[in-house]
């Protein structure tokens, strides 16, 4: 599981005045503002929310003049704190890019941080080496107790619920690739010990290929063990005999369950107190439910133990799962024990074993990682059934530092959203293309044959996704006024693409192509906007970056405040033409700069001619 939280940040309209080197940051606080209005008490997870007055300075923000600045400086006063922080915060993070490639592949900063600092040069060389390859601290967990007390993190009113006598008994199902072998044997012994044990069934370990020589060698003699206590068969393992990856392997932990209610884990988490009885109630009461704990993290450095703020769980539209404030409604009920509707899973759930093969599983022509669980959250929704989060049932879950096994992460998650996008999301399928960069038509990936989960859906007569994004997901932004698409590309130099440049100024450049990341990614709307860089995913998120002609200096703004602000944020642009601001009537055009690292930089100016191109056109562009 690799989920991202909420990136919205504090501080994000940083306008570089007069193009000199005095950076003013602005508070956007429209976000601050409308979040603490409606959302009460509770997941601040920004700390230190600046607080009032800063709506007056985004009011004060009009097309920077000097005379301006000085007043807005004025009120940056009273969000001083704030600020500081934030440049504090930059230079550090200027450290971590320059030296992202050394930390990749060589972890030890992210190690000894906050831990072993007492440690001897011999321990510290095999604490590493577990690092590397387990990504999170294997030499620590091995000195931890294997049932080790975690903090009781469930919300007031969870301890003293009932439930019913007769609740249906659990398979839990853990699936492993070269686990370490304590965090796995702490998953399994902390599901022993924090399950009634009349409901827990069995518990059926998974491991797909690994070639640890640790797991060969203990994880038999401790399954012998159990099983001559509790019973044959209690433990089963199911062995792989080459890596199927993640989503097969949970199948094959299904195919092996005979409990009437499956629970699907990683190997890495540990069972908090009463997680099963909560879950176990809401799955007897209408088993077309599937539900999800509330995670919180267990730090794959110091193992403590983190509170994560109650969540449900969604996805952006490259499908990499989110966690997401929950819905307003369930805030509006101001019971913090209810039921969280969520729009999908962050891969880790429990289902009635049943229902889960009526509604088809999980894909298995999925590869190896990722989709699976948006999929599965898209499909129980569109074809009658319900995903939820449980804030009364907790599971501590190790968020590792890296994957150690997984290269090509991204290239399959690619592949399997485009599985996703294909069978469920109807003529939003163009919205998963967008995000990846990738052409509609032709995109050169092969998704497999997906003939089997068309077939499923018009079996099941399942809703379109429309329904699902007004019903279940409408924090979801949504991208159908987007005409044209790809990388931007000035005919003087090919190799060159618009790249909306550092994070920390709001200044886009030309650089090399890489088609890497959405750093480049271009979006141009039928409004006349041009989108350049990561189409924000929820409402919840800063608002996508528009380009704006900003006294002739191209910049990147959010574009629902540069559109407040009435500032020149419209471009005509026709294949092959210019892009010309409809209100200054001057051109994006490239200019040549000795300073410059590839001989061109950016510039707004009086037309020239000069033409551009975009990768994919989705509709004629407007004239
Ligand atoms: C649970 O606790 C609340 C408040 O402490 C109390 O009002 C309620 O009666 C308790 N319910 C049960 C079933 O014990
Ligand atoms: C809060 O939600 C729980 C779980 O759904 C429910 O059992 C309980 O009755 C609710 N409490 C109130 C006061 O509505
Ligand atoms: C990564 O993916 C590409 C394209 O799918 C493939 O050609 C390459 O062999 C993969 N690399 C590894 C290390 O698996
Ligand atoms: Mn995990």
């Amino acid at each position: 599981m690799l989920c991202t939280r909420r990136t919205k940040t504090l501080v994000s309209t940083c306008v570089i005045l007069s193009g000199m080197t005095n950076i003013v940051c602005l508070l956007y606080v429209g976000w601050i503002t409308n979040y603490v209005a409606n959302s009460g008490p509770k997941v601040a997870e920004s700390g230190g929310g600046g607080g009032g007055g800063g709506g007056e300075a985004e009011r004060k923000l009009e097309e920077d003049s000097k005379g301006e600045t000085l007043r807005i400086i004025e009120r940056l006063d009273r969000l001083e704190s704030v600020v500081n922080e934030h440049i504090k915060d930059a230079p550090q993070k200027d450290e971590d890019a320059a030296s992202s490639s050394d930390s990749a592949s060589d972890p030890a900063s992210s190690l000894f941080k906050h831990w072993g600092h007492d440690l001897g040069p011999e321990s510290r060389r095999v604490a590493l080496k577990k690092f590397r390859y387990y990504g999170y601290n294997g030499y620590l967990s091995d000195r931890i107790s294997l049932t080790r007390p975690i903090p009781d993190l469930r919300p007031d009113g969870c301890r003293n619920m009932s439930y019913s006598s007769d609740l249906p008994q659990l398979s839990v199902i853990f699936i492993f690739v070269n686990e370490a072998l304590s965090v796995l044997l702490r998953s399994v012994h902390t599901a022993i010990q924090r399950t009634p044990s009349h409901l827990l069934k069995e518990i059926i370990l998974v491991d797909d290929h690994s070639d640890s020589l640790e797991l060969k060698e203990h994880l038999q003699s401790f399954v012998d063990e159990t099983n001559a206590q509790h019973g044959p068969g209690f433990i089963k393992v199911v062995h792989h005999s080459k890596q199927e990856g993640l989503i097969r392997s949970r199948v094959s932990g299904w195919r092996a369950a005979s409990a009437p209610v499956v629970a699907l884990f990683d190997a890495h988490v540990e069972f908090n107190i009463g997680w099963a009885e909560p879950i176990l109630q809401r799955i007897k009461e209408d088993r077309t439910r599937v539900v999800s704990p509330s995670f919180d993290n267990i730090k794959y450095d110091t193992f403590e133990i983190e509170e994560y703020p109650l969540s449900a769980q969604g996805f952006d539209w490259e499908l990499w799962c989110r966690y997401l404030n929950p819905p307003k409604s369930w805030w509006t009920q101001r019971n913090h024990t209810a039921p969280i509707r969520s729009p999908a899973l962050i891969g880790c759930f429990v289902v009635d074993r049943k229902y889960f093969e009526e509604i088809g599983l999980l894909d298995e022509g999925m590869e190896i990682y990722g989709g699976e669980n948006v999929e599965l959250g898209i499909r129980v929704w569109q074809c009658g059934g319900s995903v939820e989060v449980l804030p009364c049932s907790r599971i501590a879950h190790i968020e590792r530092a890296h994957k150690p096994y997984t290269e090509n992460l991204t290239a399959h998650v690619r592949r399997n959203a485009l599985r996703v996008a294909e069978v469920w999301m109807d003529q939003y399928k163009s919205h998963v293309y967008m995000a990846w960069n990738v052409p509609l038509q032709n995109s050169g990936i092969d998704i497999g044959d997906i003939s089997e989960r068309k077939a499923l859906r018009s079996r099941l007569q399942c809703r379109p996704f429309s329904w699902f994004l007004s019903n279940i997901y409408p924090e979801l932004r949504s991208y159908s006024d987007t005409v044209a698409y790809g990388v931007l590309k000035n005919s003087l130099r090919d190799d060159l693409c618009l790249d909306q440049g550092p994070d920390t100024d709001n200044i886009p450049i030309m650089y090399l192509c890489h088609g890497m990341t959405p750093q480049q990614n271009v979006y141009y709307t039928s409004s006349q906007q041009l989108h350049l860089g990561v189409l924000s995913p929820t409402i919840d998120d800063d608002d996508n970056k528009c380009l704006v002609d900003v006294n002739s200096r191209p910049r990147l703004l959010e574009c629902s405040y540069a559109a407040n602000k009435h500032m020149k944020l419209t471009w005509t642009f026709a294949q092959g033409g210019s892009i010309q601001n409809t209100e200054s009537q001057r051109c994006l055009e490239l200019v040549e700069s000795r300073q410059s690292e590839f001989s061109f930089q950016l510039a707004i100016q009086d037309c020239t001619g000069q033409k551009w191109t975009i990768t994919n056109i989705l509709t004629v562009l407007p004239q």
